[in-house]
């Protein structure tokens, strides 16, 4: 079995699968041009991806030998998954081992914009650390304000969680169904996406991304946010209109921002969102600790393998593709 891994991941998994008799490729290139990425998976059986590589219909037609698809993230959103899932097969994703990581990001954030930080460090590197003036720059705080969550699930339920301990903030979400667990754990609130948009000192996003739910957060919705608004999304950019942001942010129409998630990635050093003293960007780093990846690799060998056993992924995003096979 040809297993095709296109960048580096921490050695416990390739371990893993060693340790299974699995060889995995590893083209010595450190940045692969898309032709020659598209040859590897060409004569590969599972492709073990990192990144954001497309797996669209016009992928598998190009690699129809492909048989399982193993990613290093939980997020799929940049797979066909119907279409996999209609050819047979499974892909799996690497849930539960970041929600932690992920989950302080967004509480990282939340802080950091609530107390403009960004442009506080930005002030003492400039050498703008003048005298004190009980006025300037003043953040707001946290303590008891209304938490809404978009898709709480297991990264948003970590979030709620952090908030709720450490500023007693009241947890209102939206989701496509009840998370029960969060409402009698959490005292969480099922609201509509309207009441969230209206309700919220803080939003954060949590939820999978998909193409529809492009620009959901565009200038309607920062509109009936509140003034005090802080926008966290550290899920996927495309959750975002990002000139509606900016306008929603510079007019005050809302607080500020704190994003770990842009679209696109990476976002250009001279982006104006960079330049407003109240958002706060991160370059993608919600897992990127040496816990959570490790975590993801050992999850991603372990889908490998169960796959080379004839087994179910413990962890795939279209389980149904096994349903289908039986
Ligand atoms: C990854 C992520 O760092 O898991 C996800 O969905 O966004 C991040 O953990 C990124 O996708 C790299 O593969």
């Amino acid at each position: 079995m040809k297993i095709f891994l296109n960048n580096r991941i921490p050695q416990n998994g390739i371990d893993l699968l060693k340790n299974n008799k699995l060889e995995l490729i590893i083209p010595t290139d450190d940045h692969l041009s898309h032709e020659d990425w598209l040859k590897h998976c060409q004569s590969a059986d599972v492709i073990l991806n990192v990144g954001k590589n497309k797996f669209d219909k016009s992928f598998f037609d190009q690699c129809p030998n492909i048989k399982a698809i193993v990613l290093f993230s939980v997020g799929f959103d940049q797979v066909d998954v119907e279409e996999a899932t209609r050819r047979g097969i499974p892909i799996g994703n690497t849930p539960e081992v970041l929600n932690k990581a992920t989950s302080d990001v967004a509480f990282l954030l939340m802080q950091m914009v609530s107390r403009k930080v960004n442009y506080n460090i930005e002030k003492v590197k400039g050498g703008q650390w003048k005298d004190f003036d009980s006025m300037e720059a003043l953040g707001q705080e946290l303590y008891g304000k209304k938490l809404g969550i978009l898709g709480l699930g297991r990264i948003g339920f970590e979030m709620a969680k952090k908030c709720r301990a450490a500023f007693d903030m009241k947890i209102i979400y939206h989701n496509r169904h009840h998370n029960h667990e969060a409402e009698q754990e959490l005292d969480a609130t099922y609201v509509s996406f309207e009441e969230l948009l209206s309700q919220s000192d803080v939003i954060s996003i949590h939820a999978n991304y998909t193409p529809g739910e492009a620009g959901k957060f565009d200038k309607a919705a920062f509109e009936k946010m509140k003034s005090n608004a802080i926008f966290i999304n550290t899920a996927r950019g495309g959750f975002h209109n990002e000139s509606d942001l900016l306008q929603a942010v510079q007019s005050g129409t809302i607080w500020g921002a704190g994003l770990d998630v842009t679209n696109p990635e990476p976002m250009h050093a001279d982006n104006p969102l960079l330049q407003l003293p109240n958002v706060v960007i991160l370059p993608h780093i919600g897992s990127a600790t040496a816990e959570a990846r490790a975590g993801m690799s050992r999850v991603a060998a372990e889908n490998i393998i169960a796959f080379s056993k004839n087994l179910p992924m413990p962890s795939c995003a279209n389980p149904d593709v096994y349903q289908q096979q039986m």
